[in-house]
């Protein structure tokens, strides 16, 4: 057993608490990691809110990390002491239904558990004075220490930055996989981006590596634009300037409306208009954004009816062991940057100042340096 130090969510709306927990030795096919860096997504606000149906507590939050090994339990042999990895909260294991149809990246071998807060033999390895920590989806990155499934850990390259591509574990990958494996947005076709965090930037990066003509980001904080514009949007949309529903808007600036939508916000109503913005006959709209617990989306069927898709990605489609250490690499060979997304780096002791910062729209991303 050792001791970390970890901000514990002790309850929803609660601030995060910064104490020292114990992590107890991975079990058979478990590995303790040292985690580096990690990045605050908003899905960790939305959790910590309550909003969230499998919210538990109290649990140790943070999904987007990057850190080293330290210890591997018996059975383990894809990771070794002292490799780099990235904390999947979508695992691989290869053998599941899911990771074996070639159709999804959502590895179903250890949901049931990992959404109770549990490691797959249904206990956890966290304790304070005794009392068990849920962890939280199977990463808990805003603890020192953690301990995961093997088959949740992505390995990859040494030479890269941990504290750069720990963005890589949630926002960046998602964002940019929705575009270029869920949507394959195609050379030429012309998209919109709903929500201009992290995701949604990270869609425009897409959208431009993919070579689609038009981008189109839409955000109610116009503080987002000059960067969504430097990632290469070619309109920037503040809905609130207009008496029309944003959907009318771009249907009129689109000739009809685009190819692609992205819903990177996590609001029913947004989906609505994300969905309702894309050209008839073939558009394609993707939800990418969470929405609380009870929310349902809606529109007329007649939208499907007439060829509009709607569709979903988590984690941009991406397949974390066998995907994940090509996104580094490519990172490595300079074909994006991360710099722009990292608004403010702090220690976990200030972690409540990053969920602060989000909400107040003032940070793409903080990155919490342990
Ligand atoms: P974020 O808070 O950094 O960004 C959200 C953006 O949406 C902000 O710029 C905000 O100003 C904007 N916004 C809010 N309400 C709006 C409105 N009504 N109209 C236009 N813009 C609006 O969040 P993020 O970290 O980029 O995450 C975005 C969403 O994606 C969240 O719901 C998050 O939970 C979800 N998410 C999903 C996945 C997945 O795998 N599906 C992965 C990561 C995050
Ligand atoms: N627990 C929520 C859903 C949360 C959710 O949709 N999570 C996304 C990842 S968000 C990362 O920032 C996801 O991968 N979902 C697939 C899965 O299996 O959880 C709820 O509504 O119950
Ligand atoms: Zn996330
Ligand atoms: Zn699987």
């Amino acid at each position: 057993m050792i001791k970390s130090k970890a901000a514990i969510a002790w309850g929803p709306g609660q601030p995060l608490s910064i104490e020292e927990v114990d992590v107890m030795p991975p079990q058979a096919g478990e590995v303790l990691v040292r985690i580096v860096a990690t990045g605050v997504c908003h899905t960790d606000a939305f959790t910590l809110s309550g909003e969230d149906p499998e919210g538990i507590f109290p649990a140790i939050l943070g999904h987007e990390g990057g850190g080293v090994v330290e210890q591997v339990g018996e059975g383990v042999t894809s990771v070794a002491v002292g490799d780099h990895v990235v904390p999947l909260y979508t695992p691989e294991c290869g053998e599941c239904k899911f990771c074996k149809s070639g159709k999804t990246n959502l590895c179903q071998k250890i949901r049931e558990t990992q959404g109770k807060g549990l490691m797959p033999d249904g206990t956890t390895r966290f304790y304070k004075d005794g009392e068990p920590i849920f962890h939280y989806m199977g990463c808990s990155t805003f603890s020192e220490y953690t301990v995961l499934p093997e088959i949740a850990l992505a390995k990859v390259n040494k030479e890269a930055p941990l504290d750069e591509v720990c963005l890589l574990g949630c926002g960046v990958t998602t964002g940019m996989g929705a575009v270029m494996n869920t949507a394959k947005v195609e050379e030429g076709a012309t998209v919109a981006v709903f929500g201009l965090g992290g995701v949604g930037l990270s869609a425009i990066i897409g959208a431009a590596m993919a070579k689609a003509d038009r981008i189109i980001a839409i955000d109610i904080n116009e503080s987002k634009f000059d960067l969504a514009r430097k990632l290469g949007a070619t309109d920037c949309i503040n809905p609130k300037d207009y008496e029309k529903s944003i959907q009318e808007v771009i249907v009129e600036l689109t000739d009809g409306g685009v190819d692609y939508s992205f819903e990177c916000i996590g609001n029913v109503h947004t989906m609505r208009s994300a969905l309702e913005c894309c050209h008839k006959g073939w558009g394609e709209s993707v939800i990418i954004g969470v929405a609380g617990a009870g929310q349902e989306i809606a529109t007329r069927p007649f939208q499907l009816v007439t060829g509009r898709v709607w569709k979903g990605s988590a984690f941009g489609g991406v397949k974390g062991r066998s995907e994940l250490p090509g996104y580094v690499d490519r990172y490595m060979a300079g074909e994006f940057s991360l710099d722009d997304f990292i608004t403010h780096r702090m220690p976990l002791e200030s972690i409540n100042e990053a969920f602060d910062l989000m909400h107040e729209g003032k940070s793409i991303r903080t990155v919490i340096e342990y």
